[in-house]
C-alpha cells in the first residue's frame, strides 16, 4: 500500500505545502479553515491527508501530516525529501510544557539538507488562548534566530517568518494568505525565468 502512496507522491506539484507540527497544534484546523472558511473541531488525523485548496486564487496542495511521535522520525523526514515548496510549521503557543520537542522538530525539519532553500512559516497558533506565547516570545523561546543563522549564514529574512494566529478566531489568517501569495508569485517569476533560460 505505501508504495502506492509514495508514487502519488513523486508527482511535479507546482506548489505543495507541508503543514508540520506537533500532535494538536492545530494543522487540520487550519487546513479546514482554509477549504470552508469556518473553525472545525477536527479528529484525529491518523497518518497522512492530501487535500487540494483553492483559496483567494491560490492553488495549493496542502499536505497535512500527522504529528504524532511514532509517525515524525518515519514520515516527515522521508517526507522532506520531496522538497516541499513552502513548510508551515504550527505551533501551540498555549502548550509551554512542548517547547523542547518543537524546537527539537523545528530544528529537524529547518536543518535538513533538503529544505535549504525551502520558506518556513512559523505560526505561533492558538493566540485566543489567555496563556499562549506572544509570537515573539514564541520565537526567542524555540531559538528561531539561532537555528535560522545556522540554516544560512546570511540570515536570509525571507528563509523564516513567524505569525500569530487563532484558527479559532481566525486572527492572522489573512496576513498568512497575504504572505503564501506573495512567495507563489516569486516561485512563478522563478519558474519563468527557468524556461527562458
Ligand atoms: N483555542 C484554540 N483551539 C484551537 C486552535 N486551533 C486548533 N484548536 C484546537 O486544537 C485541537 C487540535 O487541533 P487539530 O487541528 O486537530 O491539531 P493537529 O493535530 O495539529 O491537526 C482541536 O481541538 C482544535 O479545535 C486555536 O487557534 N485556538
Ligand atoms: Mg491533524
Amino acid at each position: 500500500m505505501f508504495k502506492r502512496i509514495w508514487s502519488i507522491f513523486r508527482k511535479d506539484e507546482p506548489t505543495r505545502v507541508f503543514l508540520l507540527g506537533l500532535s494538536n497544534a492545530g494543522k487540520t484546523t487550519f487546513l479546514k479553515l482554509l477549504q470552508l472558511d469556518e473553525f472545525i473541531n477536527p479528529t484525529r488525523t491518523m497518518g497522512l491527508d492530501v487535500e487540494d485548496v483553492n483559496k483567494d486564487g491560490l492553488v495549493m496542495k496542502v499536505w497535512d501530516v500527522g504529528g504524532q511521535e511514532t509517525f515524525r522520525e518515519s514520515i516527515w523526514l522521508r517526507l522532506l525529501e520531496l522538497e516541499p515548496d513552502v513548510i508551515i510549521y504550527v505551533v501551540d503557543s498555549a502548550d509551554h510544557k512542548m517547547l523542547e520537542e518543537n524546537e527539537k522538530w523545528f530544528r529537524k525539519i529547518a536543518l535538513s539538507p533538503y529544505t535549504k532553500n525551502t520558506p518556513i512559516i512559523v505560526l505561533a497558533n492558538k493566540q485566543d488562548l489567555p496563556n499562549a506565547m506572544s509570537e515573539g516570545k514564541l520565537a526567542v523561546k524555540m531559538h528561531l534566530l539561532e537555528t535560522s543563522l545556522e540554516r544560512d549564514e546570511t540570515a536570509n529574512p525571507r528563509s523564516f517568518r513567524v505569525f500569530p494566529t487563532s484558527f479559532k478566531t481566525g486572527e492572522g489568517v489573512e496576513t498568512v494568505m497575504e504572505y503564501l501569495e506573495e512567495l507563489f508569485r516569486n516561485f512563478r517569476k522563478k519558474k519563468r525565468k527557468k524556461m527562458m533560460k
